[in-house]
C-alpha cells in the first residue's frame, strides 16, 4: 500500500512529491523530468492539472513514468475525468473551502465507481486553497473561498475538520505558480494543532523558501512549476528536502 509506505518513510524523514501536469509538456519531457526527479530522490509523483485537456496525455505519461521509475504514481485529480487505471493511488480529496459542492463531494461521487472498478488505492485528503497574491488556475476553477494568508486560525479550524472527518492528510495549497506560498505562520499553527501529515505546495521556487516551509512544520512538500523549466532547481530542492533533519 502506497499510503503505508509513505507513512513509514515520514517517521524518519520529510517527503518531496514531484507534480507533473501532463498538459504542460510533451510526453518525453515529462518522462525526462520524472527520471531526473527520481534520481535526485523524490518520494513519489503526483499527476494532475486543472485544464480540461489534461486527460489527453494522462495515460501515456503515467505508463511511461512507470516504465522508468519504481516510485509511486499518485493521481491529483481536478475532476472525475482525471482518473487513470495506470496510477498506483489517488488523492481522494475534498476542497473543504470551496463554495461549490462540485469540489466538495460531487466529483468524488462521480469518480468513486471508476476508482473501485480500477482498484486504485485511495488516500483521503483535505484540500485547502489560500490567497497567494495572484490568481492561480486552481483558485479560478474551484470557486474556493480563499483562506486569508494572515489569519491562521481559519486554516487551523479547517485542518482540524479534515482530521476529525478521518482524512489522512491535509494539503495547504497556494496554487500552482503562486506569487506567495502558504505562510510559515499558517503552517506552524496548523502543525501545532493537528496530527495528520501536512502537505504544502504552490509557489515554492527555491531552496530557501522550501527550507522555511520545512522549518515551519511541513511534512511533505510539492513542487510543480519549478520542475518544468529548471531541472537543476528541482534537483536542488529535492536534495534539500532529503537532507533535512528534524
Ligand atoms: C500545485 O502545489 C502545487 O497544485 C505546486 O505548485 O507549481 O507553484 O510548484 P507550483
Amino acid at each position: 500500500m502506497i499510503y503505508n509506505e509513505l507513512t513509514k518513510k515520514l517517521q524518519k524523514e520529510k517527503l518531496h512529491l514531484t507534480l507533473i501536469d501532463p498538459d504542460k509538456q510533451k510526453v518525453e519531457e515529462a518522462v525526462d523530468l520524472a527520471k531526473e526527479a527520481d534520481k535526485a530522490g523524490t518520494d513519489a509523483f503526483m499527476i494532475g492539472g486543472s485544464s480540461p485537456t489534461v486527460v489527453l496525455q494522462l495515460d501515456e505519461v503515467i505508463k511511461k513514468i512507470k516504465e522508468t521509475s519504481k516510485k509511486p504514481v499518485i493521481l491529483f485529480p481536478s475532476s472525475h475525468a482525471v482518473i487513470s487505471k495506470h496510477a498506483d493511488a489517488i488523492f481522494f480529496m475534498s476542497l473543504l473551502n470551496s463554495r461549490n459542492t462540485n469540489y466538495l463531494i460531487d466529483e468524488q461521487v462521480k469518480g468513486a465507481p471508476l476508482i473501485k472498478a480500477y482498484n486504485i488505492e485511495t488516500i483521503p485528503m483535505g484540500y485547502l486553497i489560500f490567497e497567494s497574491g495572484n490568481t492561480c488556475a486552481s483558485q479560478f476553477v474551484s470557486d474556493a473561498k480563499l483562506l486569508p494568508a494572515d489569519k491562521p486560525e481559519f486554516a487551523v479550524a479547517y485542518a482540524l475538520t479534515a482530521q476529525y472527518l478521518g482524512m489522512k492528510n491535509i494539503y495547504l495549497e497556494a496554487g500552482s505558480g503562486a506569487k506567495k506560498s502558504v505562510s510559515n505562520e499558517t503552517i506552524s499553527k496548523v502543525k501545532e494543532n493537528v496530527n495528520i501529515p501536512i502537505i504544502v505546495g504552490g509557489g515554492i521556487k527555491d531552496k530557501n523558501v522550501l527550507r522555511e516551509k520545512l522549518d515551519a512544520g511541513a511534512d511533505i512538500v510539492v513542487t510543480g512549476t519549478i520542475n518544468e523549466g529548471n531541472h537543476n532547481k528541482m534537483v536542488e530542492i529535492i536534495k534539500e528536502v532529503k537532507k533535512f533533519k528534524n
